[in-house]
């Protein structure tokens, strides 16, 4: 997983927009942000412990790119980029090719985390972002959920959402 600075320029959002700034670890950390890598034989014993820890009981996985979806593809890249919030958290394990997950930062500057096979992230509740693929336009990825996940997005503004205020009361301390 490398993490940096998105450089705010507006073209292909599957560029990397790679400002040159990486951001480090504890500043994600800091973010409520909480990543991991799992590779190797133990790989998803690892998934199956974190998703067992935190109560996460059901998972699918889902397989983004031109052949798995047609049409709707180009469709669907547009969508996951649109600024958004959960009021759960949104976890997912990057099984094959890799994909950007842009988060916003205190100063309300956008930290792209690109994910590699193997990447893990939790997203907390109440944190806008957005995904994209990249230019490979391939990416397949578990999704962990509780058993009544609330999935929908709240596109920002949404700023008054319960989850939204807890969220920046959390980071506050940092
Ligand atoms: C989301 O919530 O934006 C997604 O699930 C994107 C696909 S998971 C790599
Ligand atoms: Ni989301």
């Amino acid at each position: 997983m490398k993490v940096y600075y998105h450089d705010n320029t507006a073209e292909d959002q599957r560029l990397d927009h790679d400002s040159g700034i990486e951001v480090p670890a504890e500043a994600v950390a800091n973010l409520g942000v909480l990543a991991y890598n799992f590779t190797g034989p133990s790989a998803l014993d690892n998934v199956d412990a974190l998703a067992l820890s935190r109560d996460y009981k059901n998972r699918d996985v889902i397989t983004i790119s031109p052949v798995s979806m047609g049409d709707v593809y180009e469709e669907k890249v547009k969508t996951f980029y649109k600024e958004h919030l959960h009021e759960d958290e949104e976890i997912r394990y990057i099984v094959e090719g890799e994909g950007f997950f842009d988060v916003r930062d205190g100063q309300d500057r956008w930290v792209r985390l690109k994910m590699d096979a193997g990447d893990l992230i939790i997203l907390p509740a109440g944190i806008y972002h957005r995904f994209s693929t990249t230019s490979t336009n391939y990416i397949k990825a578990m999704r962990l959920f509780k058993d009544e996940p609330k999935w929908t997005p709240l596109p920002r503004p949404c700023d008054d959402n319960q989850y939204r205020v807890e969220y920046l009361q959390s980071i506050k301390a940092n």
